[in-house]
């Protein structure tokens, strides 16, 4: 822009003083206003395409904790295309042997609960202490709504832009098989590029709670006091999946009252099943706002881990857990094969309409269609 040329693009004819009808000069330098930076454009270069890594080249970038290697190696994985398919799960193959050297944290609770916020706070307090932070969000409602209501990177603002700590949002295709394969083969790349605390954020809708249960370590469950215990999934079983409830927002007004609320939930846990072999499931409280109980859910989380893997359940439960994982995602490639059978397809509609209208009863519906599938 010219120095002298101090006036805006445009202003109505006959304006007022409503409108600006001058401009003060500009900065001089860059675009970023730092003097002695000529404002001339860089010749850009030709840039092409970002050329697609090879197999080896994520693996070494990942094993290097490369953030950016990172990224591509979790959208390479999450990738829908056949293509990338293979190449993913080759890479996966290769790093499998450094993962698993991680503590895999579930964190669940009605959406404003806090979880997003508390994650952050722990997060900043785990990197403080050397620690490296993975966060990875399951939405499976956020392939319905195509918004994911986890994803919410802004809430985590401090965190995001820690180098020591890695946010990824929930992936946002598939069928809630799909974001929970997704999701462990994300766990394990994050693991091989050196991050060793697991923060896995999920909401209190449909089977997600049992389905992030099934790829973590320690469950924790937050609460909020006076909000209901139906609404917060009490009655839903959702407590005995828990190995901690904290009562978050114990802070200001709210203080005594999530005291009362840790009490009762206390009581309520002394009739139910603990979700991990010999280990009592508490209350605590804290305050992700103020930082209040942090340190002191943490020590839970430690002292869990060390007992659990004395005793051997650790390893257990992980191993149950790859053995699910394996049976889940044949149970997803035998019924993807099975609804998109060409055979199975040409016949469904006829059958579907005589069981809805009784002519033929359902069991004799499936041995058609699977004798048509395995035909
Ligand atoms: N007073 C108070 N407010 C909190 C605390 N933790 C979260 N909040 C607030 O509760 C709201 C929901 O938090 P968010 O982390 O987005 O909940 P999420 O939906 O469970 O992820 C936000 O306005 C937070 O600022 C807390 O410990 N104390
Ligand atoms: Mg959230």
């Amino acid at each position: 822009m010219s120095r002298k040329h101090h006036k805006p693009d445009w202003v109505p004819e006959n304006a007022g003083k409503e409108f600006t009808t001058s401009v003060m000069s500009g900065v001089e330098g860059g675009h970023d206003g730092i003097p002695g930076q000529a404002s001339v454009a860089v010749p850009r270069k030709h840039t092409p395409r970002r050329r697609r890594l090879t197999v080896d080249e994520y693996v070494a970038g990942v094993l290097a904790g490369d953030r950016n290697v990172l990224g591509q190696a979790i959208t390479l994985v999450e990738s829908n295309s056949q293509a990338h398919f293979d190449m993913g799960q080759e890479v996966l193959r290769q790093l499998i042997p450094h993962t698993g050297n991680s503590i895999r944290i579930g964190i669940t609770g009605v959406p404003g609960a806090g979880k997003s916020t508390f994650i952050e706070a722990l997060g900043l307090h785990l990197c403080e202490q050397g620690h490296k932070v993975a966060v990875l969000a399951v939405d499976p409602s956020s392939t319905v709504t195509r918004g994911s209501i986890l994803g919410d990177k802004t809430r985590m603002e401090l965190l995001s832009r820690d180098l020591r700590a890695f946010i990824r949002p929930s992936p946002s295709s598939g069928t809630l098989g799909g974001v929970t394969r997704k999701s462990r083969e994300t766990i394990l790349v994050c693991e091989a590029a050196g991050f060793d605390v697991i923060l896995v954020e999920t909401v209190g809708v449909g089977q997600s709670e049992t389905t992030v249960r099934s790829m973590v370590d320690f469950f924790l469950l937050l609460m909020i006091a006076g909000a209901g215990d139906e609404l917060q999934g009490i009655k839903k079983g959702i407590m005995e999946l828990a190995d901690a409830l904290l009562v978050n927002k114990a802070d200001g007004d709210n203080k005594i009252r999530a005291n009362s609320a840790r009490a009762d939930y206390n009581r309520a846990l002394h009739y139910l099943a603990p979700a991990t072999e010999g280990w009592r499931t508490k209350a605590y409280t804290c305050s992700s706002l103020n930082g209040e109980g942090i340190d002191a859910i943490w020590k839970v989380i430690s002292d869990f881990r060390q007992q659990i893997t004395a005793s051997g359940a650790f390893e257990k439960r992980r191993q149950r857990q790859t053995l699910d994982w394996v049976y889940s995602m044949v149970e997803e490639h035998l019924r993807a094969s099975f609804f998109n059978h060409a055979g199975v397809g040409s016949i469904r509609a006829d059958i579907e309409e005589a069981v809805v209208n009784g002519r033929i009863p359902p069991t004799v519906a499936v041995q058609m269609l699977i004798k048509k599938y395995e035909g």
